[in-house]
């Protein structure tokens, strides 16, 4: 058997071109022009294809590896070789790899006519040198009509079999005309743009002189198969000091392939690639997430579909950070609070309970509270006018039906609590509040949250609510707008009682007023309902000898 060692071939000049993928393992057995390897500039991405067929024996290169012409990729013992050829095993023989690696990508040039003053002249940007007779698509348009470029920004993306390549703007100016889309199929010197772009005299005189003699800030005149005005116009990789592309959703050739068969947006992958490259893996990581999420039910199709991902941002560059791991419930919290978010319509209203009486009756009750052992705050009050409201306005106490048919009309009523714990937000709820007494509640509420905070709540302990008290009460605040906890249909929040003045149809008097709002959603409740509810639980905490009735 022969072996022999395959180098990196030709790379326009470009060095120490980072490895994105290894396309084969030990052991695989390859063809002739199957991709080895993926290799990335700041502009161009490329694969390079075996020389010839044969089995992988050894491999030199691992991703993230840097890489220059001549360097070894990797051990072939080729196929279709005798055993009699053992002259050759002994010797390694290294080999150019025949076919060329890369197709070549040339600095485009702007045909222009040259100026005889300062002046804004339109020029033509036509595709540079893209190698070969074959058309390469246009898989992505950077920049619309209008748009001010700065000199090297990216114009197209444009992809063939083997490389995907950006095309800079040669020059600074403003877009007129873009002559390509999405899709489009291209050769060399097709137009990509029409750019206006500023011309002096003094850079008009040097368009007319050769291209490599030409300043850098003005358009080189030059044929579109010609090499253009810079040290990198006949590499096969764009100059790496050129701008690239800074989006989500850059990707190789490879990877760009897999998600257009996989019908995957790349803007919506996390890139684990060097410098923010979408991986094959990583689209496989991410289709497998979509489904698994699907599947379970986790996130409804219906739901943050399209939604644009927050871009992921490096904090480290603006100053000292450090990585907290989130708990579980912090990240069940992420989970059901973009849920809801996500899928409920919210109305946030907003009124005022006056408590005077109320706290009146609470302060007096203090010692027989001491004495039984509970505090009595003003949740449990609010616990009860609540359930008596949710009996009194049956439209709060549903759920929507996932079949889109019906909605669920219960006829107990659990209302969960908001217990914040070292460990994060959790909603722990008492059962049929509505047949409790107020001692009842103040012990139960003060055992949940004991246990929540403890971190000893069960399951069961968290499912079933109707509906949601948050009290911010003890910590302050005039108001905020909670988030519905779905699949409930509404939730109140409790702000902190303050003595006002309010007017009583003859004179201002001092009263104890308690801030709340409830937020419901509007695909069950409309704001009438809400009004009818939120204005008998107001009253109800007002006067609450109406508990009773
Ligand atoms: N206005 C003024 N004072 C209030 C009040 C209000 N709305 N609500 C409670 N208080 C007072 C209580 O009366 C008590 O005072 P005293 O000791 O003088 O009687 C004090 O504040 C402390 O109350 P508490 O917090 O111990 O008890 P609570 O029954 O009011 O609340 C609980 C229990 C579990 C709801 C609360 O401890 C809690 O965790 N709240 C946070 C909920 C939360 O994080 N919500 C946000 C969710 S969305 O992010």
């Amino acid at each position: 058997m022969t072996t022999e060692t395959i180098l990196v071939p030709d790379l326009g000049g470009a060095e120490n071109v980072d490895v994105i993928e290894v396309c084969v393992a030990v052991g695989d057995t390859i063809e002739a022009e199957q991709s080895l390897l993926v290799l990335e500039s700041d502009k161009a991405s490329m694969e390079v294809p075996a020389p010839k067929g044969g089995k992988v024996v050894a491999l030199h290169v691992n991703e993230g590896d840097s890489l220059s012409e001549g360097s070894k990729i990797l051990e072939l013992e080729l196929a279709g070789e005798s055993d009699g050829d053992s002259d050759a095993e002994s010797s390694v023989a290294a080999v150019q790899p025949e076919a060329p690696a890369v197709e070549s990508v040339a600095e485009p040039a702007v045909q222009s006519e040259p100026v005889a003053a300062a002046a804004v002249s339109e020029q033509e940007v036509p595709v540079p040198d893209v190698g070969g007779s074959d058309a390469v698509e246009v898989i992505e348009v950077c920049v619309q009509v209008g748009d001010e470029l700065a000199e090297g920004d990216s114009l197209v993306v444009l992809e063939s079999d083997k490389a995907s390549m950006e095309i800079p703007a040669p020059a600074a100016g403003k877009v007129v005309a873009v002559k390509l889309s999405e899709g489009d199929k291209v050769h060399t010197g097709d137009v990509i743009a029409i750019m206006a772009v500023e011309t002096s005299a003094a850079s008009a005189a040097a368009a007319s002189e050769p291209a490599s003699e030409s300043p850098a800030p003005a358009p080189a005149p030059a044929p579109s198969h010609a090499p253009a005005v810079d040290a990198v116009s006949d590499t096969q990789i764009p100059d790496s000091d050129m701008p690239g592309i800074d989006v989500a959703g850059h990707a190789g050739p490879a990877a760009r392939k897999l998600a257009r068969q996989l019908g995957v947006d790349l803007t919506k992958v996390v890139s684990s690639g060097p410098r923010s490259r979408v991986t094959r893996e990583d689209i496989r990581n991410y289709v497998q997430k979509v489904v698994q999420q699907v599947e379970s039910g986790k996130t409804p199709v219906a739901s943050g579909s399209g939604i644009p991902p927050i871009p992921e941002v490096d904090f480290a560059k603006f100053g000292e950070v450090e990585m907290v791991k989130l708990s579980k419930i912090a990240k069940v919290t992420v989970q059901n609070m973009s849920r809801s978010w996500l899928n409920v319509p919210h109305v946030t209203q907003f009124d005022d309970a006056d408590i005077t009486e109320l706290e009146d009756f609470r302060k007096s009750m203090k010692a027989e509270a001491e004495q039984r052992g509970v505090k009595l705050t003003p949740l449990p009050f609010l616990m009860k006018a609540a359930a008596a409201a949710l009996v009194k306005e049956p439209s709060f106490n549903v759920s929507l039906h996932a079949d889109g048919e019906h909605k669920v009309q219960k006829k107990y009523v659990h209302i969960g609590m908001a217990v914040d714990t070292p460990n994060g937000l959790m909603v722990p709820v008492i059962r049929n509040v509505d047949q409790k007494s107020l001692w009842q509640l103040a012990e139960e509420t003060a055992v949940m949250a004991a246990k929540a905070r403890a971190g000893k709540l069960m399951p069961n302990d968290m499912q079933g609510g109707c509906f949601t008290i948050s009290s911010l009460g003890a910590i302050g605040g005039n108001g905020f707008t909670p988030i519905v906890n779905a699949p409930e249909v509404a939730i109140m929040g409790v702000s902190k009682a303050q003595i006002k003045p309010v007017w009583n149809g003859s004179e201002f008097v001092p009263r104890q007023m308690l801030p709340l709002t409830v937020s419901y959603d509007h695909r069950a409740i409309n704001g009438a309902d809400c009004g009818r509810f939120f204005t008998y639980l107001v009253a109800m905490l007002s006067d609450i000898r109406k508990l009773l009735l």
